[in-house]
């Protein structure tokens, strides 16, 4: 069964010991970064702050901190990736479409003009040392429409906060909300257009929002296909946009096309602090919001120990996903991995090699879509015994059968990302694209007549030593 909401998550994952409660109170401009510095690297439990110094709204974060997590949210009982992978990418073949209702919890508290305040309903959460102010937006989820299409849209693009009733939106044109403001302003000059902000959904909506899908349909029935029934939607109260009805906090309100404000520093996914720049600009125009409101946020960073740091794993497992959906249609591909230590910037693929330079059209076909071909610089090509979700047979495939003047493919000035801290700041947005063919050279040992040295792994002897191993009393 789904879950109706972020509590009812929430309350599982206490129960399951998967969600730790810190009365102690907690400042927000240092202590949440830290302790969830400490959980992510020792792949420890979510958290929710109670008490937030100086703050009536209580914090919640890591809620999608770990592989197991990510299943529950699913409603599945596993760790194991591939079996998730390929659960997702069977459900999300059926789009179930959101059922608008009349009401919803997140209309307990409806609060316009003067009494929508920003610094009331969000505790004032410093998430790295360095960054520019208060974040909000970490795991705000912006919900706009297409003026065109009609489809909405949810996406995850951060908001600082500027003051009582203004943030900053790093809402890019690569992304389907940025283009949504685009086509806005060509049809619409002038004019503001409308977003809804939703924070502390259920969970599928979440990883929906995180994830990479082409519209139509909406992350509205993408999330109802991870969950397997229909969404339960509310209409906003100040515009036509819909949103989930039991969401702990919706902010509505409006942004200008062309309008910049300076927003950041912020702490990024890739373990940099990225820089200040221009950015949108979200004007509130209402709160509204269940009672006794959980703030639910992400200390955004790179995955350094045993946890996953939800925010990497929200878009990069979504990136991921989405490319093993498109990888999968080629004849040959076996499995894929966006190893979510890395940025997004690398792609393991395993390959049953079926014919000559195979290995780099699937490197070709990686950089050439359209979704996430320019955020991927590095392609590892495999073959299938080697398991893309386990580096060390990675390495070991690259330092046994790579020849650096053979197998290396390089090209330039590709599309690159704006956070790829290889570049100064001036060259970003182009890059170098790398594939690596670390598969067994078949055709070249062909080419001489002879046959690639056998692995010593005997699959055979491996089964009946499995079969039998009771037999030798070992305790393992
Ligand atoms: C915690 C978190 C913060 C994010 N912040 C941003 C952001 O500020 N700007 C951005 O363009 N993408 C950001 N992303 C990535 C996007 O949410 C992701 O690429 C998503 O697919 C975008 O939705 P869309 O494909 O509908 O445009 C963030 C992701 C997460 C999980
Ligand atoms: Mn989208």
């Amino acid at each position: 069964m789904p879950y109706k909401d972020l509590r009812e998550f929430m309350a599982l994952l206490e129960k399951k010991r998967l969600l730790a409660r810190v009365k102690a109170e907690v400042d927000p401009a240092w202590e949440i970064n830290g302790v969830t510095r400490k959980l992510q690297v020792e792949g420890g439990p979510a958290v929710l702050f109670e008490k937030v110094k100086g703050h009536k709204v209580p914090v919640v974060c890591g809620i999608i901190g770990t592989p197991r997590h990510l299943a529950l949210a699913l409603d599945m009982d596993t760790e194991d990736e591939r079996q998730i992978t390929d659960e997702w990418a069977k459900r999300i073949d059926h789009p179930i479409p959101p059922r608008l209702v009349k009401a919803g919890p997140c209309k307990e508290n409806v609060l316009t003009g003067d009494k929508a305040d920003l610094n009331v309903i969000f505790p004032p959460v410093i998430w790295h040392k360095g960054d520019g102010g208060p974040y909000i937006g970490t795991l705000g989820l912006q919900v706009t429409r297409d003026p065109e299409t009609g489809c909405q849209n949810t996406g995850i693009y951060r908001m600082m906060v500027r003051t009582k009733n203004e943030t900053s939106l790093l809402m890019p044109a690569f992304q389907h909300g940025g283009q949504h403001l685009q086509k806005w302003a060509r049809i619409y000059p002038g004019k503001p257009m409308p977003i809804a902000v939703a924070i502390g959904t259920e969970p599928c909506y979440l990883l929906a929002a995180g994830a990479k899908f082409h519209h139509p349909p909406a992350e509205d029935d993408y999330a109802g296909a991870l969950r397997g029934e229909p969404l339960e939607l509310v209409k906003c109260e100040t515009c036509d946009l819909e949103v989930p009805a039991t969401s702990e906090i919706i902010l509505e309100g409006e942004v200008y096309p062309g309008e910049l404000k300076p927003c950041g520093p912020f702490g990024e996914y890739t373990g940099f602090l990225g820089g200040a720049q221009d950015f949108n600009v979200f004007h509130l125009k209402a709160i509204t919001h269940r009672n006794n409101p959980i703030f639910q946020g992400a200390r955004v960073s790179a995955p350094k120990g045993k946890g996953w740091d939800e925010s990497a794993l929200l878009w990069i497992k979504g990136e991921e996903y989405h490319l093993y959906k498109e990888l999968k249609k080629v004849n040959g591909v076996v499995d894929v991995c966006v190893p979510i230590w890395c940025s997004g910037f690398h792609a393991v693929v395993s390959l049953r090699t079926l014919k000559q330079g195979h290995p780099f059209q699937i490197m070709q076909k990686v950089w050439a879509d359209d979704t996430i071909g320019s955020i991927v610089k590095h392609v590892i090509v495999v073959d299938e015994d080697v398991d893309v979700r386990n580096p060390q047979e990675v390495e070991w495939a690259m330092a046994n059968l790579v020849q650096g003047d053979r197998d290396i493919y390089i090209a330039s000035r590709c599309p690159g990302e704006g956070l790829d801290s290889s570049m100064p700041y001036s060259k970003r947005y182009w890059s170098a694209k790398v594939g690596i063919d670390a598969t067994m050279p078949v055709y070249d040992y062909q080419a001489e007549g002879t046959e690639p040295p056998p692995q010593c792994n005997d699959p055979d002897m491996v089964a009946r030593v499995e079969a039998q191993w009771q037999k030798y009393g070992i305790k393992l």
